[in-house]
């Protein structure tokens, strides 16, 4: 299939009107970026209007029992396993408007240009809008593909809670989710899963390629640290006295950033998250709360590095007088994507004379969660200097309709052909 042949410019309008409008449904209007958190109103509100995209699209639209939304034509031949393709509905806290939603609009886009020009696949063809990936309201990631994939069950929502002490259960039935009633959220077997994403990273503009092929997704140790020291009066407290856990935190913080920065690439180690308290300024903070982060393509290396943070950090506790709890809360291993649906994305790069180039993604995705069930594989597109997670992040309407098109192909090879 060439380029020529798909309506790139029908695809960009399509993907560019569709991401105005998921923009849009955000649970911080007043702030930058979008906040879309996993059952918040604006969660809600974006999960119906893709529905309605889907429907306008000709696809037979259903939710699960998490909240996950799917858009499906059938297929031809009976008791074929379906080709699917889609991202993740929810963000981070001030995000920006691709992360995520761009795979999504861009498989509306394309399985509807499939059918209005190719009528339906010799086996099903579905896009699915995750309902929850970045682990940004409970601590939890994955809740969507989770769910599909076997990994979680939808009936352990009760052991999560948001900072508001609301329990992901009670979010979720909130929603009009997990009835005891409710439709079958694991997937039947797939035949195929691609993920179209921005890359979020520097690579692709660096080296001016227009077509990313993730080989492999990194690994990921994520921990909430409990610090507990003394609160104290700052001005009668002698500072060798001092039991100061936000001190300590700040010191395991730079204790952090310089082992991974020695580690070296393609390491990466990040406090994303810290809460002192009492949070007063004429009081010695008693408690933090904080996160750490840390990634690799390599299980050795990053279960290695995790081990020497931790005992570092230990002993930071130990040399201050504080008091230190654990808890991890995400350990998924670097997952290889499928090398048959690698080479079928690089020949429909070849086609579509677009350049590209095989990396790793230091990004988490759902697509991880897929690849132990199903061949999987993800295609990125660039960012603009590398930004993502920020209101700043921007990926050019040409880049986004060229992603798609590669998509468009992929998905006729898998689906359309005997
Ligand atoms: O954090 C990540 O890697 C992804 O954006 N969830
Ligand atoms: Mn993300
Ligand atoms: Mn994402």
């Amino acid at each position: 299939m060439s380029l020529s042949e798909i309506p790139i410019d029908v695809l960009k309008d399509e993907i560019a009107a569709l991401l105005v409008e998921m923009s849009a449904h955000t649970d911080e209007p007043e702030e930058p970026g979008v906040t879309r958190l996993l059952y918040s109103a604006s969660w809600l509100s974006a999960q119906a209007a893709l529905a309605a995209r889907m429907v306008e699209a000709g696809l037979e639209v259903r939710y699960d029992n998490v909240g996950n939304l799917y858009g499906r034509i059938g297929g031809t031949r009976g008791g074929e396993a379906a080709v699917l393709t889609g991202s993740h509905i929810d963000t981070v806290r001030h995000a920006g408007q691709y992360d995520g939603a761009y795979g999504i609009a861009a498989g509306i886009a394309a399985l509807g240009y499939l059918k209005r020009t190719f009528g339906r696949p010799v086996r099903p063809l579905e896009v699915v809008s995750f309902c929850e990936e970045e682990g940004s309201r409970f601590p939890i990631a994955y809740w969507g593909s989770g769910n599909a994939t076997g990994i979680y069950d939808w009936r352990q929502a009760g052991a999560y809670k948001d900072e508001d002490g609301v329990s992901l259960e009670e979010a979720m039935r909130a929603a009009g989710f997990g009835r005891a009633d409710g439709p079958d959220c694991r997937l039947a077997p797939l035949a195929g899963f691609v993920e179209l994403h921005i890359e979020q990273g520097l690579v692709l503009e660096h080296r001016n390629r227009r077509i990313g092929i993730v080989e492999t997704i990194a690994g990921q140790r994520r921990y909430a640290l409990a610090i507990g020291g003394a609160a104290n009066h700052a001005g009668t407290t002698p500072m060798t006295l001092r039991q100061d856990a936000l001190a300590g935190a700040a010191e395991m913080a730079l204790k952090l950033e310089s082992l991974a920065s020695s580690w070296g690439e393609p390491l990466v180690a990040t406090v994303g998250k810290i809460e002192a308290s009492p949070n007063t300024p004429n009081v010695i903070p008693g408690f933090v709360e904080m996160t750490l982060d840390i990634r690799h393509s390599d299980e050795w290396s990053l279960s290695a590095f995790s081990d020497l943070v931790l005992n570092e950090i230990q002993r930071i506790a130990d040399r201050r007088r504080l008091r230190l709890g654990v808890t991890p809360w995400l350990a998924t291993k670097p997952v290889p994507m499928s090398e048959r649906l690698t080479a079928r994305v690089e020949a429909a790069c070849a086609g579509l004379s677009l350049s590209y180039q095989r990396m790793v993604s230091g990004a988490g995705h759902d697509a991880q969660l897929l690849a132990p069930v199903c061949p999987t594989t993800m295609i990125f597109v660039p960012s603009r200097a590398g930004v993502s997670h920020s209101p700043d992040e921007y990926t050019t309407p040409e880049q986004l309709a060229e992603g798609a098109a590669v998509l468009v192909s992929v998905l006729y090879d898998l689906a359309y052909k005997e």
